[in-house]
């Protein structure tokens, strides 16, 4: 397959046909650019930013850093990069993770297929060539045989409507759109609203350089140290010499974590081993702290000695004792939020210059021009920072108009939630890939893991397809139907889905349908359901003309 121009494509004026259509250049993109050109595709990816690194090119916050530990956040597919790229602390900045994605464009001469600053507006399928008609927000059109979605999870930000907003003579930034040049916080009174993985880890930063500082906090969080540390050379080497053990512990983990679950239940042991294996967990920080016991995430009572042992931790370290007790969750059971974890976060509410505010007792109302005001007062500032998390999973692909067989919209179609089979692909949208769909293990994962297992899949469907003449492929609706409920069962046995505000149900964006959205069956398993898929002739998928799939 290859690049030409085609006449025929005067219609949708179209002047550039290639074999795939890639959107977004972060981890997905990157890889499944290189992947496919390895395979001899015609690929090109096209992404919105001025630059590489998705996630990490747009969330340049204070204090952005990944809660998964360098060695292992990053690719394995090639052992040259990992071996010859340095980390430089336990946990990587944001600065550091743009560089390695930058180095990674560079090193396999990927640059030359990215086409930067371009978003893309429209994709429609067209059925009687099977082709994939895109067009960007420039009005650039281009057809491809594939489309596929890199586009990330957490990349559509979810900005509030707050009434008066327009009328704030400050300034105001979300963390999911950070200023390049970023933002001078010394002598300034800064609001933060959103206390998640992203706030807690802003919040502490911003505290150092601002003159005040007010927390807007609509839900506690639970939140565990990370322990932060530069990378000492020897665990450096350790963990090179160990990257093919760590790998496949990687690969056959439910989490994409090179670390195992404990076998064994919390309410096994006694009250003082349980405490103790806190504390080790809780004094080694990251992560981890959810796999001290096996049945944390689906016992409650199990569940609820964790959740007591932070709860216990947070009064420990606030000062003031009212201050604790409204920084403590008690709404849901610890992790079943995507837990963050911190460095200083609680200690932060120790200093002078720090205030925090319950607007879930005290609701937010409206911003005039010098600050904002809650149901109870006003408070005056200079910058307000919205640290509320993004329309996840779904917002980034809605908002590309993506239209499939028959004039069928993805918008409609996902009205009441997205539906996809495996998280790879939907009925009715025809060589349509969707890299850590909603329906896959994505968000409750190591991404660069699930990234990797869902490119080589798609890479190894499309030659497939190559070398058996094959130009469609298609979900069909029963398999669909029958992944969607399995996706739901899956996290019943959870307690996963009793966190009512959690994003994984889309309860942050009002208005958003609440259907838990990423596969909570374990990352192992699903990878082992792909493949049997596969190895079984893609069942559930339809090749060529999709007579009987009608999505
Ligand atoms: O977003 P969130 P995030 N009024 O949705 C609050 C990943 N991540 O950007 O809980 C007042 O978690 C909202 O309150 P509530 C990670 O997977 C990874 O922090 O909805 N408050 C909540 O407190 C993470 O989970 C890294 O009641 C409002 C906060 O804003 C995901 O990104 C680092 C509000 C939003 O929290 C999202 O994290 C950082 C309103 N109208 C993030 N609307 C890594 O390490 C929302 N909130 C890789």
């Amino acid at each position: 397959m290859s690049t030409h121009t085609d006449p025929a494509d005067a219609k949708h004026s179209s002047t550039t046909t290639l074999d795939a259509i890639i959107v977004g250049a972060g981890f997905s993109g990157l890889y499944m650019l290189h992947r496919l050109r390895e395979l001899g595709f015609d690929a090109r990816v096209l992404e919105a930013g001025n630059g590489v690194g998705g996630t990490w090119y747009w969330n340049r916050y204070p204090g952005a850093r990944c809660d998964s530990e360098s060695y292992y956040y990053s690719y394995s597919f090639s052992d040259e990069l990992q071996q010859e790229w340095r980390w430089s602390e336990r946990y990587p900045g944001q600065a550091e993770i743009r560089n390695y994605l930058n180095h990674v464009a560079d090193r396999f001469e990927l640059r030359s297929g990215i086409q930067l600053g371009t978003r893309v507006s429209h994709a429609v399928f067209d059925a009687k060539r099977d082709l994939w008609h895109i067009q960007t927000a420039d009005g650039e059109r281009l057809s491809a045989r594939f489309f596929i979605t890199a586009v990330g999870c957490l990349s559509a930000a979810n900005i509030p409507q707050i009434d008066g907003l327009d009328e704030f003579a400050g300034d105001w930034y979300h963390t999911g759109q950070w200023p390049h040049e970023g933002v001078d916080f010394r002598g300034k009174r800064v609001g933060v609203i959103g206390t998640g993985s992203t706030g807690i880890q802003a919040i502490p930063v911003i505290a150092q350089d601002a003159a005040h500082l007010t927390v807007f906090q609509r839900t506690a969080n639970f939140s565990v140290p990370a322990r932060n540390a530069p990378l000492d050379p020897a665990e450096e080497k350790a963990y090179k010499a160990d990257y093919e053990t760590i790998r496949r512990s990687q690969r056959e983990s439910a989490n994409g974590h090179p670390f195992n679950v404990s076998e064994i239940p919390a309410l096994s042991v006694s009250e003082d081993e349980r405490r103790q294996r806190y504390e080790a967990a809780w004094a080694r920080g990251s992560l981890r702290f959810r796999t001290v016991f096996k049945d944390l995430l689906t016992d409650e009572d199990a569940n609820t000695t964790a959740s007591e042992f932070i709860r216990g931790k947070i009064h420990e370290t606030v000062n003031d004792p009212g201050t604790a007790e409204t920084l403590t969750p008690r709404d849901h059971p610890f992790a079943t939020k995507r837990p963050p974890i911190d460095t200083h976060y609680f200690e932060t509410y120790n200093r002078d210059n720090v205030a925090l505010v319950d607007v879930k007792r005290t609701p937010i109302e409206r911003m005039d021009a010098t600050g904002l005001n809650t149901s109870e007062a006003h408070y005056p500032l200079d910058i307000l920072v919205f640290a509320t998390g993004f329309d996840a999973m779904t917002g980034a692909l809605l908002n590309i108009d993506i239209e499939g067989r028959d004039g069928q919209k993805l918008r409609e179609k996902w009205s009441a939630g997205p539906r996809s089979y495996l998280g790879l692909q939907v009925a009715g949208f025809p060589n349509l890939f969707t890299i850590t769909g909603p329906g896959s293990p994505s968000v409750l994962t190591n991404m660069p893991t699930s990234i990797e297992q869902h490119v080589d899949w798609i890479a190894e469907c499309m030659t497939h397809m190559r070398d058996h003449g094959l130009n469609r492929i298609e979900a069909n609706r029963q398999s669909e139907d029958a992944w969607v409920a399995h996706v739901n069962d899956a996290a019943q046995q959870t307690l996963l889905p009793k966190a009512n505000s959690s994003w994984y149900l889309g309860a942050n964006v009002p208005g958003k349908p609440r259907i838990f959205m990423p596969y909570a069956g374990g990352a192992a398993n699903y990878r082992a359901i792909c493949e049997d898929v596969a190895a079984q002739g893609y069942d559930g998928f339809v090749f060529g003309e999709p007579a009987h799939a009608t999505g």
